[in-house]
């Protein structure tokens, strides 16, 4: 089926190898072992790759450092409780290739910038502390010690704390995440920016305002027994594999699910379960009853139809709406004036097939809606997922069995960094209980957030960067001027096992800090240590790692934040005072010798962590508490304190000037945000190549390209600015007429800083309105990263003296 693309236009390419076949129809199964486990053995050999697995998920293994997606109760699991991208992560973790100072003599820091992420991370786990002096070509080794001294040195000599950023990804383990914020909190600062601001912040911010708390309000359990699931602006079978386990029960208990997606994401239509005998010999379940093919940016006006339908057939819980919400007459008003035509027009559904899923809700006594970064992107995603909240209130779905709302997250404690504060905008009860705790007075100013820690960056307000993990380079929108805003700093450091485009994107001096890893034993102080996490549901549990380290000078993050502490501070003397040379007198060494300790902390500090040791020793951990969930209390503030607010939210249409298109930039079956695992996306029929963009047959036409054209994407902007990202193939395939969808990070370039939600500041990765262009070729200004590639010479020039 597969077929070659005929010859390019231009044969120096980097997807001059690229395949495109036809969309798979079913997900996971047996290729999806196979897979799995092909890259596994290569990459971890044999004994490894059984140790590691077999530990996955399970109660006295490691917690997959995947996707956020809970583990099934301890009595439920599987021998092999985890999925394909489960596994890759591991690997690309437990690989047994090693970048050793050697390499950093060998590869100058220029020839480095013209490689990918995916080049970068190949090359292995990173396994001493790195240092770029001012001036210098390359990386050298340097001692852990004078790395420290080096970091206290520049956060010392800033002229306010407010010049530090203390960026997160959501890796990092709950112990890691409280000392790290305790630590920039002592420090003076709130600039904890972190990838949710990127990803989910326009879930926490809609449902704070709407039920008083910023996550989920289901459990496995409901997912399982609902007997509707929608699930909207999310791909399951690539980001969350293991959620279709979980559909797949919900089907075979008689629930039905809905996907509301422009594209037909493999694994929602179908699914063949690997842990199930039947699901490699037959077809698989069907898993999606309803496929709603929503134009990007389109679901405002899809909810709203919805609450007009349910408003018409009084399918309402008058009761719960009664007693429990604020709101319900002025949106009821709001929606009865609702215009049709319009919704059409901005949903591009017609109004039989909304009213189709209309009537579901109608049937439906427990309905769970999930969503992901097809929501949470765009401008008006937080009056988006209003709307969604609204309609869930209607019908009183929340706080009973089988119902509820599903933001499914990203990162693996993404949702736990969070919990342990691990927010530039602290609640002042948190800060509170973090002075009482430790007797200094935290700022109270809100610090920045991803977007605006960049624009403090590119304006010399911020001379520090020190990222906990992740790839901002790569990961944050308008990718110029986010690198020439790191560039700008004094120093940039990075705490990564793996290699990455942020490496090598450096402040004037630039320190790489190589951290143990999930999979990997930490003996920190001499014992070993474990580690706690919180899935996207709310449960809490230990993780320790089987595998020996992938050197011996790798330290944990932990580790790394008190030791950066002492050396910033001074070492504490632990007899109170003011704790050595300017910091709050805060056990660091302590901290560092047993995380017991600082759970200990957790425990007085953090809502909901009472005996947090203790009750993390339960099998399976132990569920923060949720209000709405629990008893359908309502934390909210403001008009309507302590009730549900429904939210009137104006519909608006987003216009896409003719000849443009809208495009979502998305994830591929073979990467993990900004690590590529590889260059194929088996569901949807790539191989060998990532610069495709998802064109519908009849735009291609339109538009006069044709399937397999080399393009240009250039993006264009209110203020009349134009971005580009060259050399994309184009690929006809079924959409929405008008949508097209192509791959992040590669697309960042197109993305403006300042194009970002309202009320949530997260970059509008799943609206992006471009043309396409005969490709240009270089040009100063433009980012052109290569892929499969850098064989073929193909240079990432974002500076035009780096031009080829
Ligand atoms: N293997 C793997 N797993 C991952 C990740 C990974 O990169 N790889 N990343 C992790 C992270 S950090 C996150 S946040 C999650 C991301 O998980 P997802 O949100 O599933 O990730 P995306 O690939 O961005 O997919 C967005 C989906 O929304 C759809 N969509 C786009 N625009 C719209 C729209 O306007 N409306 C609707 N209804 N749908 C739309 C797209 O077609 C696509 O199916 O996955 C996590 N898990
Ligand atoms: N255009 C566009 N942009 C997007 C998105 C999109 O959909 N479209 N999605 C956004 C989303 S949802 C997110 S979450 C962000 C992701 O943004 P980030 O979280 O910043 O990026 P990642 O690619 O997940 O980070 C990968 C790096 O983390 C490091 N790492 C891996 N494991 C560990 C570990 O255990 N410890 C430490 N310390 N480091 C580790 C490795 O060095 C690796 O290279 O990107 C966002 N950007
Ligand atoms: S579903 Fe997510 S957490 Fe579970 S094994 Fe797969 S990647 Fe890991
Ligand atoms: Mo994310």
């Amino acid at each position: 089926m597969v077929r070659p693309l005929r010859s390019a236009p231009h044969d120096d390419i980097d997807e001059a190898d690229l395949e495109v076949g036809s969309e798979a129809h079913a997900a996971a199964g047996p290729t999806a072992v196979a897979v799995a486990m092909k890259r596994a053995v290569e990459q971890m050999g044999p004994v490894t790759t059984a140790r590691t697995l077999l530990r996955l998920n399970q109660v006295e293994g490691f917690d997959c450092q995947g996707c956020a997606w809970p583990d099934p109760d301890p009595s439920h699991r599987h021998t092999a409780e985890f999925c394909e991208n489960g596994a890759k992560a591991v690997t690309e973790e437990a690989t047994k290739r090693r970048v050793e100072p050697s390499f950093f003599a060998e590869h100058s820091l220029a020839s480095l910038e013209d490689r990918t992420d995916y080049w970068l991370g190949q090359q292995g786990r990173i396994v001493e502390p790195m240092v770029k002096r001012a001036g210098a070509t390359h990386y050298e080794p340097i001692a852990w010690d004078d790395a420290f001294a080096m970091m206290g040195a520049h956060l010392r000599g800033l002229a306010s704390p407010d010049e530090a950023v203390f960026y997160t990804s959501g890796k990092t383990s709950n112990e890691a995440a409280f000392a790290y914020q305790l630590f920039a909190r002592a420090f003076g600062t709130n600039n904890l920016p972190d990838c949710s601001n990127m990803c989910h912040e326009s879930t926490s911010v809609a449902l704070a305002e709407t039920i008083g708390i910023g996550k989920g309000s289901v459990s496995l359990h409901d997912v399982e027994t609902a007997e509707l699931i929608v699930v909207a602006g999310q791909n399951p079978g690539t980001n969350h594999p293991r959620m279709l386990s979980a559909l797949e029960k919900a089907k075979r208990n008689g629930g039905r699910i809905v996907s509301v997606n422009p594209l037909r994401e493999a694994g929602l239509v179908r699914f063949k379960n690997p842990q199930n005998p039947k699901g490699w010999l037959a077809n698989g379940t069907e898993l999606a009853d309803l496929h709603l093919p929503v134009r990007i940016n389109g679901d405002l006006a899809l909810w709203q139809g919805l609450a007009a339908y349910l408003l018409e057939h009084d399918a309402i819980d008058h009761d719960f709406v009664a007693t429990r919400t604020h709101g319900y007459d002025a949106w009821a008003e709001h929606i009865a004036r609702l215009d049709w035509a319009e919704v059409e027009r901005a949903s591009g559904l017609s109004r039989a097939q909304i009213e189709e899923l209309g009537a579901m809700l109608v049937a439906s006594k427990a309905t769970v809606f999930c969503w992901a970064m097809g929501i949470t992107q765009h401008r008006n995603s937080v009056a988006t997922i209003k709307e969604m909240v609204n309609v869930a209130l209607a019908q009183g779905n929340i706080g009973k069995p089988g119902a509820g709302l599903c933001p499914v997250r990203g990162h693996s404690n993404v949702q736990g960094d969070r919990t342990m504060g691990i927010w530039e905008r602290p609640k002042p009860a948190f800060l509170d209980a973090l002075q009482a705790e430790f007797g200094f007075d935290p700022p109270r100013e809100h610090g920045l957030d991803t977007v605006d820690a960049v624009k403090a960056m590119r304006d010399g307000r911020a001379r520090f960067f020190f990222a906990m993990g992740g790839n901002f380079a790569s990961a944050v929108s308008d990718t110029e001027v986010t690198e020439d805003a790191l560039r700008r700093t004094d120093l940039t450091v990075h705490v990564s096992t793996k290699l990455n485009r942020s490496h090598v994107v450096t402040g004037r001096e630039a320190l790489i800090l190589p951290v143990l890893g999930r999979s990997e034993r930490d003996l920190t102080g001499g014992h070993e240590q474990r580690i706690t996490v919180e899935d996207s549901m709310s449960a809490v549990h230990a993780s320790k790692g089987p595998l020996a380290p992938a050197g011996p000078l790798l330290r944990s993050e932990v580790d790394i934040v008190c030791s950066l502490a002492e050396a910033t501070f001074g070492a504490a003397d632990g007899e109170g005072g003011a704790g050595g040379a300017g910091g709050p007198d805060i056990p660091w060494s302590e901290f560092r010798d047993d995380y017991t300790a600082i759970r200990r902390r957790i425990a007085n500090v953090v809502p909901g962590c009472a005996a947090y040791d203790e009750k993390v020793d339960q099998p399976g951990g132990f569920v923060l508490p949720h209000p709405p969930r629990d008893s359908r209390d309502f934390p909210t503030t403001g008009d309507g304190a302590g009730k549900a607010i429904f939210s009137v939210c104006p519909l608006e249409v987003l216009e896409v000037p003719e000849g443009r298109l809208l495009l979502q930039t998305l994830r591929s079956h073979d990467q993990f945000n900004t690590t590529i695992y590889g260059l194929d996306d088996r569901y949807r029929g790539i191989k060998n190549g990532r610069r495709v963009v998802f064109v519908h047959p009849d735009d291609i036409r339109h538009l006069g390209w044709s399937d397999g054209d080399l393009v240009d994407l250039v993006s264009e902007w209110e203020d009349g600015s134009e971005r580009t990202a060259p050399d994309f193939r184009v690929v006809a395939y079924d959409q929405p007429v008008g949508c097209a969808a192509a791959y992040y990070p590669e697309t960042n370039p197109l993305i403006p800083l300042d194009s970002k939600a309202e009320g949530s500041n997260t970059p509008t990765s799943k609206s992006v309105v471009v043309r396409l262009e005969k490709p240009r070729g270089g040009r100063p200004g433009v980012t052109r990263p290569a892929d499969a590639d850098v064989e073929h010479g193909h240079k990432r020039a974002t500076d035009p003296i780096q031009q080829s």
